[in-house]
């Protein structure tokens, strides 16, 4: 339960409470609450938890008082996986993949991520922030307040900077906090195909540092697979985003078992994502390393796969989850944070409290960020209140507006 810390968090005028509340994701125990209040002062919440606990006095001096009538309201959602700026889109591979080719058939062929690469270098930076606005506009509108978005599309270092200004553009523009983590490592790209070596040299030790030092990186990540990078390849950038202080994260067993979940863990990775091979030798070490495993079920769909994430061993071993959308216009063309919600219940058998504990507290570990996730004192006043009379209904529903009212910074809207 989330308790006033001292008086002098009240007296920081203007408080604004949301009183007859339901309140979900409350205090360090993510607890829920029916007879709820909440109380905010600018961007931080200042009280979470059950009205009586709350001093009557306080309610009386409040610069406003919202009466939520039992609504649900609940942590802002945080998607910490997304390729949300990208020009072009895949839906000829779509088409194609329905014919019965592979996501490595098409690659080979040069589409895939390369072809995704192609168009993003060649658009302007304002029709990158252009697309990539209306696509946050849609997880705005169903409650997300924070949104993590990866470069890779670039992969030389004007156009994974153009790809990183855009990400720091889209969070003055909108009202939505954007992370920024450097992909370097997402693909060689076909004019470096005979020259890997000369690749990665640049990537992790030009691009990484330059990038950084203007600023524009928050994490660092790398697609650790067969058909991209190996795990060794990957611990080498990820020793050099820690000489620089950089938090990692990696795309780790998707479609095969390359070790990459392993070698994260040795370098106290934030998250593995995808995670369907993981082996379950390998889940020890993430519960030691504190690693967060990232669900992307969308992607498994989409791809067809077979082979599930090893759920119930993450859940007996206590290594938290998270779920993420992996909007690309590749393997992931999802528009929709409570659609991942929905497939990692229905398709992963998530209960409706895990998928929302994976888009809200485990979604903020994923990101390394301890200020947000939860209903409790300290935190960023981001919350969303919901047109919905069961919690579960947040993972049940497909589509739909379920957002009766969203509060970013402490402000609606
Ligand atoms: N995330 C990625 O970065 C890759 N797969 C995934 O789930 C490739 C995305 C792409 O094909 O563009
Ligand atoms: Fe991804």
């Amino acid at each position: 339960m989330s308790q006033i810390r001292s008086r002098s968090d009240l007296c920081m005028a203007p408080l604004k409470i949301l009183k007859n509340v339901r309140l979900a994701c409350v205090g360090e125990r993510a607890e829920t609450v029916d007879h709820g209040l909440l109380a905010w002062n600018g961007e931080t919440i200042v009280f979470a938890g059950a009205a009586e606990d709350f001093p009557a006095v306080e309610v009386g001096r409040a610069h406003e008082v919202i009466d939520a009538k039992g609504a649900w309201l609940t942590p802002g959602l945080i998607d910490c996986h997304t390729h949300a700026v990208f020009a072009g889109n895949r839906a000829e591979e779509f088409v194609l993949r329905q014919q019965g080719l592979s996501y490595a058939e098409l690659a080979a062929r040069g589409g895939g991520i390369m072809s995704t690469v192609n168009h993003t270098r060649a658009a302007s930076e304002d029709e990158l922030l252009e697309s990539a606005s209306r696509r946050l506009q849609c997880f705005i509108d169903e409650g997300v307040t924070t949104i993590e978005i990866k470069s890779g599309y670039g992969l030389t270092l004007e156009s994974e900077r153009t790809m990183l200004t855009v990400a720091a553009k889209l969070r003055q523009r909108l009202p939505i906090d954007v992370k920024r983590t450097y992909l370097g490592l997402h693909s060689v790209p076909a004019e470096r195909k005979s020259e890997r070596a000369g690749f990665l040299d640049e990537a992790i030790d030009l691009w990484l540092p330059r990038l950084h030092s203007e600023g524009l990186i928050d994490a660092v990540d790398a697609y650790c697979e067969h058909l991209a990078f190996s795990a060794d390849e990957c611990a080498r950038l990820f020793q050099r985003a820690q000489q620089l202080g950089l938090p990692v994260k990696l795309h780790a067993e998707q479609l095969s078992d390359v070790g990459g979940s392993r070698m994260a863990a040795a370098h106290r990775a934030l998250s593995v994502d995808h995670v369907e091979y993981l082996s379950a030798t390998d889940i020890p070490a993430l519960r030691a390393a504190g690693t967060v495993a990232v669900l992307i079920p969308a992607a498994f769909v989409v791809l067809k796969e077979t082979q599930k994430p090893p759920i119930a061993e993450l859940r007996a071993q206590q290594v938290p989850m998270a779920i993420a959308s992996d909007l690309n216009p590749g393997t992931s063309p999802v528009q929709s944070l409570r659609l991942a919600m929905n497939l990692a219940s229905t398709v992963f058998e998530l209960s409706y409290a895990e998928a929302l504990a994976g888009v809200t507290v485990h979604a903020a570990r994923a990101l390394g960020l301890h200020d947000r996730g939860l209903l409790a004192a300290g935190k960023r006043a981001d919350f969303c209140l919901w047109k919905i009379d069961a919690l579960s209904e947040l993972a049940y529903w497909w589509g739909g507006n379920l957002l009766e009212r969203r509060f970013f910074g402490g402000s609606s809207g």
